[in-house]
């Protein structure tokens, strides 16, 4: 049995990460690929009862330092109990959010010192690391308006303010910048069709999938 394939995707808020992550998955499924689609916070029970405590509350319910902490509770066990599992039998995992997230949203807007989250990345999640990340980039304030006419959504992160948006949206760019083999930058601005063919077409070039 082949390895699996393990895809992330990340960016800010409003950025139509969740809505390509679905057409994407449809799309492998279409070639006869078994896909897990997933995401974090969450994506396992114990990791979905972390995301509850770490989404709701007011902005400063819990401290950066903390907040990664609790990141990688979750992650942890959505690793061990998830995706590893889902890549040895095979499968393509396709993940909306994942270690990006802790660096760009805990590290780069929120201070936690990037010795501790690589230190992190190191003793939890081992040698399960993306095989592609794509990095879904727009404006601050098109993202920002797009999250708040989305229905039913946690307001945690979004009530946080436009500085620490703008340095979220900064730190993900230095990720793709300083690791160009596993990122590539979607632009997320444009019609879904048009957002979805730059999808696919990262995704074959990068990965090597016909169609
Ligand atoms: N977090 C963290 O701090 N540290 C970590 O390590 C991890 C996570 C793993 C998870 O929230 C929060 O956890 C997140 C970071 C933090 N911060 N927040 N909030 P979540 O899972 O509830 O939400 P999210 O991941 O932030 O989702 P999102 O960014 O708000 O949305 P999205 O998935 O990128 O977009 P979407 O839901 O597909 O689309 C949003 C709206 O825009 C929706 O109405 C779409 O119909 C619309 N849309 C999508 N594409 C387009 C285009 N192309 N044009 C126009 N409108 C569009």
């Amino acid at each position: 049995m082949s390895q699996g394939r393990f895809i992330t995707f990340e960016g800010g808020e409003g950025a139509g990460k969740s809505t390509q992550l679905k057409r994407l998955a449809a799309r492998l499924e279409a070639q006869g690929r078994a896909v897990v689609a997933t995401r974090e916070p969450g994506g396992s029970s114990g990791a979905e009862s972390i995301r509850e405590l770490v989404l709701k509350g007011s902005a400063d319910r819990w401290s950066p330092v903390t907040e990664t902490l609790l990141m990688y509770a979750a992650r942890r066990d959505h690793v061990e109990r998830v995706i590893r599992p889902a890549l040895a039998k095979g499968a393509w995992v396709v993940c909306d959010r994942f270690a990006d997230s802790t660096r760009a949203y805990q590290g780069a807007a929120g201070g936690t010192d990037p010795a501790l989250i690589a230190a992190l990345e190191t003793h939890i999640l081992e040698a399960t690391r993306p095989d592609l990340t794509l990095i879904f980039d727009l404006p601050v304030e098109v993202g920002l308006e797009r999250a708040h006419r989305r229905a039913g959504a946690e307001m945690r992160f979004e009530s946080k303010g436009q500085a620490f948006h703008e340095r979220l949206r900064e730190g993900f760019l230095a990720i793709a910048r300083a690791e160009p083999g596993r990122c590539a930058i979607i632009d997320a601005i444009g019609s879904l069709e048009a957002v979805e063919a730059r999808v696919w077409a990262a995704v074959r070039e990068r990965l090597a999938v016909d169609g």
